[in-house]
């Protein structure tokens, strides 16, 4: 038997509902991962709701929890870090160094980042300095980045509203911004005009090919928080898992379609990962990832 893979992952907890690491530990720990989970904030519940309460843990507790793992020997056995939502300046520089720890122990570790700084319709909703950290800090030591379409167009200033847009603008995030950085571009929420009514879609653009997966669009308003949090562990387990960046596509965007219909027939506002956790591991739906030329 092979012991179990492990995953630190370095994102936000919130006691009630589903963000960060409160979304992405349990998907992971469900793919059969064991979790290393670094919390950035402890907060009662996400910042969607308006109100919260808690704390933001400073940004040194990151090291100082690797030097706990490191002093139990397991830093050589961490196959990757995963890292979401950063509050500040000092959590950029403690990820990307919590990275390089990681990397100096196992130097095959894949870091995947999700650049997360804002969305379309909220525009930016990190700090002013935030964006420009992300892209020439976190983006240039990551293997995978998963950022929406409004990251995206804001990384690349490139306008993204068809496919052929979308394949230029996350090639040129992959080879052009960062050499050495990321070699496989996530873009997800795909609305683009030239696709068909009433779908969303997610596009995995990697150095051997890319594809395409379609989603039925599903009315939720307001958006989910989290979501974005679920499709980037869920990608990232699936491709540890794999080695396949098309069958990583289809089994986490597959997964997550279960976790958000379910969400919307029980009408929640937290995404229903829990209800919906056998779907994680084996979707009732499976939406095919198609190789598109470019
Ligand atoms: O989903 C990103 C996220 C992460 N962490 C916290 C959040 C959110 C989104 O609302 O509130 C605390």
């Amino acid at each position: 038997a092979q012991p179990p893979r492990n995953i630190l992952s370095i994102q936000s907890w919130v006691s009630y509902g589903h963000v960060g690491n409160a979304a992405a530990l349990f998907a992971l720990q469900r793919l059969g991962f064991e979790t290393w989970g670094v919390h950035t904030v402890q907060f009662s519940n996400h910042t969607g709701y308006g109100a919260w309460t808690g704390t933001v843990f400073p940004s040194e507790l990151i090291a100082e929890l690797l030097d706990g793992i490191e002093a139990r020997g397991a830093l050589p056995s961490c196959d990757g870090v995963l890292s979401g939502y950063m509050g500040s300046e000092g959590t950029v520089a403690a990820v990307v160094e919590a990275v390089a720890r990681v990397r100096q122990a196992n130097p095959a570790a894949l870091y995947c980042c999700d650049p997360v700084m804002g969305d379309v319709g909220r525009g930016i909703f990190v700090r002013p300095e935030l964006p420009d950290l992300i892209a020439t800090q976190a983006l240039a030591a990551a293997d995978i980045v998963t950022p929406n379409q409004f990251e995206l167009e804001l990384l690349t200033e490139l306008k993204v509203d068809t496919l052929e847009h979308a394949l230029a603008a996350a090639h040129t995030l992959r080879e052009r911004l960062y050499p050495g950085g990321p070699r496989i571009v996530l873009l997800t929420s795909l609305v683009r005009s030239d696709a068909p009514e009433g779908v969303i879609e997610t596009l995995a653009v990697t150095g051997e090919g890319s594809w395409l997966c379609r989603t039925p669009l599903l009315p939720l308003d307001p958006p989910r928080n989290g979501t974005g949090d679920a499709i980037a562990a869920l990608f990232y387990g699936q491709f540890l898992k794999t080695g396949n960046p098309a069958r990583a596509l289809s089994l986490s965007m597959s997964a997550l379609y279960g976790v958000l219909d379910l969400t919307h027939q029980l009408g929640t506002r937290e995404i229903q990962l829990v209800a919906a956790q056998d779907q994680l591991v084996e979707p009732v739906h499976l939406f095919p990832a198609e190789q598109v030329e470019g």
